[in-house]
């Protein structure tokens, strides 16, 4: 027998979609592009939950496109073969046998693992590194860092075609150079690329932490970029947020309409920031 709280949530829920409407319709053929870094990636029921919002999105409209970490899973990796690896300013001094290591965590397990939750709630999700179809071509962003590029000639004609599908592209952070080389690229830098290189209407970049934060420690809800480079001369906006900010920047710089810096590890973060008045993290704006 029914009972008088299920039909309460019911009702809750329709409520939800209902107000949910203006919304989905603002979104309809939007192209919003996902980071999620290492650090968001948590557990299998983590992923599931992720992968369920990425192919909600699919379903009302929105052109997702997943730009994916893995920091912590190459660590893991280059631990076990004890080759040891240093970060400067953020990156990875990338070497020979480093890249190596990197393509296949990112663009093996990294890569198949998102593919493969996506698919499994339903979507189409088709993996793919910056090497394919001459996406993103790299430059090499320092001779110190070894093999880390910096993303130059973007092509974006497969994604679009994939769109046209209805399919999911999942990218890993590679790119190649112009002589053959591989790149490492960090992701967030990836994911700015391709979202300046698609004209996105949303960057979302999902971290561990819930936002900009001002020098009281409070989310910062919503930001113009002026402000963001004032918190960053003050000092306000420094270590790992550094990166994050300058991506955010770049990309709106580059034409994408807004940037979102969020928690990835919050219950359905993406469709709180999208499809809901509430939003979450802490918004750029040109
Ligand atoms: C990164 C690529 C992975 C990444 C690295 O080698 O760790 C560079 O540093 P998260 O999880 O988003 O940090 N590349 C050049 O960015 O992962």
């Amino acid at each position: 027998m029914k009972t008088q709280n299920m039909n309460r949530d019911w009702i809750a829920t329709a409520a939800t979609l209902s107000s949910a409407l203006p919304y989905l319709q603002r979104y309809t053929d939007a192209i919003v592009v996902i980071k999620l870094g290492g650090h968001a990636m948590g557990s299998d029921a983590a992923m599931d939950s992720f992968a369920r919002d990425v192919v909600l999105m699919q379903q009302v409209g929105v052109n997702p496109v997943v730009v994916h970490g893995g920091g912590p899973m190459i660590n893991a990796l280059l631990d076990k073969l004890a080759i040891k690896s240093d970060f400067v300013n953020g990156k990875r001094v990338t070497d020979a046998a480093t890249v190596e290591v990197v393509e296949m965590v990112l663009s093996g397990l990294v890569n198949k693992r998102i593919v493969q939750a996506i698919n499994r709630q339903g979507g189409r999700a088709v993996g793919l590194s910056g090497k394919d179809a001459n996406l993103m071509i790299c430059d090499q962003t320092d001779p110190a860092l070894g093999f880390v590029g910096t993303p130059a000639d973007m092509d974006t004609r497969l994604l679009r075609s994939l769109f046209e599908h209805d399919m999911i592209p999942v990218i890993a952070p590679l790119g190649a150079g112009r002589n053959g080389e591989t790149f490492n690229v960090n992701g967030d830098t990836a994911a700015g690329a391709i979202a300046a290189a698609l004209k996105a209407d949303r960057l979302l970049l999902l971290t561990d932490v819930s936002g900009v934060k001002n020098a009281e420690g409070e989310v910062l809800t919503e930001l113009k970029a002026a402000q963001i480079r004032q918190l960053t001369a003050d000092g306000v906006i420094a270590g790992g947020m550094i990166p994050k900010t300058e991506t955010a920047l770049d990309a709106i710089d580059g034409g994408v309409r807004a940037v979102v810096i969020l928690d990835g590890r919050a219950p359905n973060a993406c469709l709180l920031e999208l499809f809901t008045e509430h939003g979450a993290g802490s918004l750029i704006r040109p």
